[in-house]
């Protein structure tokens, strides 16, 4: 008879539970559209207060058959299938009648002003969700808002308990720059190919478009270059600390490019120089103006290396370089670097700049450099990347140059929250979750408006970053802020509102398994 008592208390206990964990779940889902922590915040949402329910019959209809659509939708569909536990199948079809599905709809003749290629027009109803945009990648970012839409727990793979309910309403948005980047140092420590596909995949999801990949530096070079093999054989030999550095041949460079391709995130690959060029100068004697090759280099010193600007045979090397890089370089960028060259005299450094665009340019790519190239003479399209002298980024606005917003105070990803940050540098200043979100890029440098500016670009420098956990430390939580910075127009961006929905983001961090900086300045959901 006890045994009785007890069995019917146990299922009694657990059945209460399940209510509360399910009460709670869906306490959280508020049925005011406008209340949804996304980030980067929307232009604009407009809620009609009640819920779409996703259920186990739903499909995600594509509009048209196209690989990009299916790919579009598989990718959502595999973002839901695991918590859900549902099958979604992605079918194609111009009927939007039947209900319960995800559609997702190309338009390619919605106009207006706001229709620039990531723009995406967002209406869910208690029956259905329609996502509207003039190309697959505003598509692709609309199916980031949906995802932020459904609870965290959306993101596990497990099966969770439902319901998976999502407020009614519209959302228009479309970005405020066309250039909102992170960049990633491989050469002071290297990250291997499911490292850069795990970053690439949290950028995703905050409508990051464009990574730069610093692919080589005094510590390392790792890139290979089919006709100068001893740049990855010998120059990609270590790192930082002397370790066992690596580097990507050009096949597993293809496959970084092409997993970011699908997420809508460009690649742009950088070959600094005629500075933080030892790796080079390491792997080939003839490339060294005293035909003596130098030893590698494990440290973290800048400024003492340069290529012989003098010699012929370092625009061979320089020309063969961006020939092989841009062959697997769909983007348009190439990065040529720029920075630091103290050890090169003004009057070599010069021309040598001068040099290397037109061989960038002859290769068909546009050329991106930090903003100390601007002491030379700037071609048309030419992107000078700011980052720390303010005289740079004017002499390149003068010159009819777009300015990429990375200033070391604000966006350098490498520089401590604070004084008890044990990763990182602080010779930038100290950047908290605040500082960084308080950033206008469009008013940082007098003389330097919105008109001039590309976009913005947050740069993990990798001196002390030596492992993923370490940079998903030092990139979450300030990413969301940037990517906030480069999306929502900065008359919609405010600290105190934007906190209360990083705090919500908490959670989804932690089911995506992001190991972030849980900054004291906000409240963890
Ligand atoms: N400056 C150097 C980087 C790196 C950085 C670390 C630029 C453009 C300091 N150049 O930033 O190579 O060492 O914070």
């Amino acid at each position: 008879m006890i045994n009785k008592k007890l069995n019917i208390a146990i299922t009694g206990l657990l059945v209460f539970t399940l209510l509360c964990l399910q009460a709670s779940s869906s306490a959280k889902t508020s049925s005011d559209l406008s209340k949804a922590a996304i980030i980067p915040k929307p232009v604009s949402i407009t809620a009609t207060g009640e819920f779409f329910r996703l259920k186990s019959h739903a499909n995600i209809c594509i509009s048209e058959e196209s690989k990009e659509l299916r790919q579009i939708g598989q990718y959502l569909a595999d973002k839901l299938k695991g918590s859900t536990g549902y099958g979604f199948q992605v079918k194609t079809t111009a009927k939007t009648e039947e209900s319960g599905n995800i559609y997702l709809i190309l338009n390619t003749n919605s106009s207006g002003p706001n229709a620039a290629d990531e723009g995406y027009k967002l209406i869910i109803t208690k029956k259905q969700i329609f996502l509207t945009a003039n190309s697959p990648t505003g598509l692709f970012r609309g199916v980031q808002t949906i995802r932020q839409l459904l609870p965290a727990r959306i993101e596990l793979a497990l099966k969770q308990p439902g319901p998976w309910k999502i407020a009614t309403g519209t959302i228009e948005d479309y970005p405020a720059y066309s250039y909102r980047g992170v960049m990633l140092d491989v050469s002071r420590h290297f990250f291997g190919v499911d490292d850069v596909k795990k970053l690439i995949e949290f950028l995703a999801c905050y409508k990051i478009n464009f990574l730069h990949l610093h692919l080589s530096d005094d510590q390392g070079w790792r890139i290979e270059i089919k006709s100068w093999p001893e740049l990855t054989k010998h120059g990609g030999n270590t790192q930082v600390g002397g370790g066992r550095g690596g580097y990507y041949t050009q096949e597993q460079y293809s496959e970084i490019v092409n997993f970011a391709k699908e997420r809508y995130i460009t690649i742009v690959p950088e070959i600094d120089m005629p500075g933080h060029t030892n790796a080079v100068l390491a792997s080939y004697a003839e490339l060294n103006c005293s035909g003596k090759a130098t030893e590698l280099y494990t440290g973290t010193n800048v400024g003492f290396s340069t290529l012989c600007t003098t010699q012929d045979i370092t625009y061979k090397f320089i020309d063969d370089v961006i020939r092989e890089l841009a062959d697997i370089t769909p983007g348009p960028y190439i990065h040529i670097g720029g920075d630091e060259s103290h050890a090169t005299k003004r009057e070599d450094y010069i021309p040598f700049i001068n040099k290397v665009e037109d061989i960038v340019i002859s290769h068909g790519k546009q050329i991106l450099g930090w903003d100390d190239i601007a002491v030379a003479s700037l071609k048309t399209n030419v992107v000078a990347q700011h980052w720390a002298n303010i005289k740079n980024a004017n002499i390149a606005v003068s010159q009819g140059a777009k300015i990429l917003m990375s200033p070391a105070k604000k966006a350098y990803l490498d520089m401590k929250y604070d004084k008890s940050t044990k990763l990182g540098q602080h010779w930038a200043g100290y950047i908290e979750v605040d500082s960084a979100y308080c950033l206008d890029p469009a008013a940082y440098i007098p003389g330097v408006g919105g008109k001039n500016i590309l976009g913005i670009e947050a740069a993990l420098w990798t001196e002390t970053i030596t492992n993923i956990n370490e940079m998903e430390y030092m990139v979450f939580p300030r990413l969301t802020g940037y990517a906030e910075i480069g999306w929502t127009p900065s008359s919609e961006r405010n600290w105190n509102e934007y906190k209360v929905r990083l705090g919500e983001q908490g959670e989804r961090f932690k089911d995506m398994g992001i190991n972030y900086y849980p900054s004291p300045l906000i409240q963890w959901k």
